[in-house]
């Protein structure tokens, strides 16, 4: 570490100008429990807050999701590749078990998928998860919102099945639910309306051929039960020869450029703000506002624009009752 160290505000500086160096020391400083660093990394995110920019980031904050071993991450590898270098990518790969072996492990599937990867332009780091949940953690929701300024993808790597996975409908644009071949568990639950409602679902391991073939007739089928299109599941192998990888890449960006990009991510500010808020405060925090849905309501009043830092102030003055409600 060098002795000059960037102020949040410098930082914030940095990756509106797109400096991508800056990212390992914004992780630094988002994951820091110290009390001046906590007071440095609310300036990073204030002076990034869609208030501050004037609008929302421009980078595409992807979440892909799904059990142990369905293959996340070498389909993450695959597409790394495939989008780089033209797009600059950040990973966040968010470990429910360990701090680091996650990331390593991530970083080695990315350079076996080998052309162009490595170097500038791409960032991948493992973080750790909400507790045991599986949910994200407040400094990874923290960090796909300040990346997603200086980089043009910011994916978000969590392990979840059924309901553990809300987490990330509240920080991504598009949310990918990773099954694999044989997978009728995932599918049954989004079919039960456990799960929260994919924008893609990806079945990994096509190569395995007609057990993939099934699992993404499954896959359609259930997505038709929840009022949705069949064609927002694909089959992909990421296993050389790749299939479906370029397929799935601009599946993404037409999921992107149909969005309502600043709906969407109010919507996100405003689950995530009550997800921290209860963390923070428990079920009786959640009391003293009113309960749930007495929170959403109050947040659904506040202007698109606000931040999650804000909106968590708005619930704590509400449960304390000094705001007069
Ligand atoms: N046959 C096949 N195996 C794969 C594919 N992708 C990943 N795997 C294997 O599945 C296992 C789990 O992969 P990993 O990417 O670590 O899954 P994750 O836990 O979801 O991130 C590893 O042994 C991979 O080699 C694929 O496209 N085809
Ligand atoms: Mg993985």
């Amino acid at each position: 570490m060098s002795g000059e160290r960037l102020s949040g505000t410098e930082l914030a500086a940095a990756l509106r100008e797109h400096d991508l160096a800056v990212a390992p020391a914004v992780l630094n400083l988002l994951e820091s429990v110290d009390e001046e660093d906590r007071e440095q990394a609310a300036e990073l995110e204030a002076a990034l807050s869609p208030r501050a920019l004037g609008g929302e980031a421009e980078g595409h904050i992807i979440g892909f999701t799904g059990a142990p071993g369905v293959g996340k991450s070498t389909l993450l590898g695959a597409l790394v590749a495939v989008w780089r270098p033209a797009r600059t990518v950040a990973v966040l790969a968010v470990d429910p078990s360990s701090k680091r072996s996650g990331g390593a492990l991530l970083g080695d599937r990315l350079r076996i998928a080998g052309s162009g990867v490595g170097g500038e332009g791409r960032f991948i780091r493992s973080m750790a998860a909400r507790e045991r949940s599986g949910g994200l953690a407040p400094a990874t929701r923290a960090a796909a919102q300040v990346l997603a300024v200086a980089f043009d993808l910011v994916v978000v790597e969590t392990v979840g099945v059924g309901q553990s996975e809300t987490a990330i409908g509240n920080v991504a644009d598009t949310v990918v639910v990773v099954v694999q071949p044989g997978a009728g568990d995932a599918l049954q639950f989004l079919k039960a309306g456990l799960l929260e409602i994919p924008d893609l679902i990806v079945v990994a391991k096509a190569d395995l051929g007609a057990p993939a073939r099934a699992t993404l007739q499954d896959a359609r089928a259930a997505l038709r039960a929840v009022g949705l299109d069949g064609d927002g599941a694909l089959a992909v192998s990421a296993l050389a020869p790749t299939s479906g990888i370029e397929e799935l890449a601009a599946a993404l960006d037409a999921h992107r450029a149909a969005l309502d990009l600043g709906a969407r991510r109010a919507e996100n500010r405003r689950g995530g703000a009550l997800e921290d808020f209860v963390s923070e405060f428990g079920e009786r925090g959640l009391r003293a506002v009113g309960g749930r849905r007495e929170a959403e309501l109050l947040l659904a009043g506040e202007s698109a624009d606000r931040d999650g830092a804000a909106l968590i102030e708005v619930l704590a003055r509400r449960a304390a009752g000094s705001d007069g409600g």
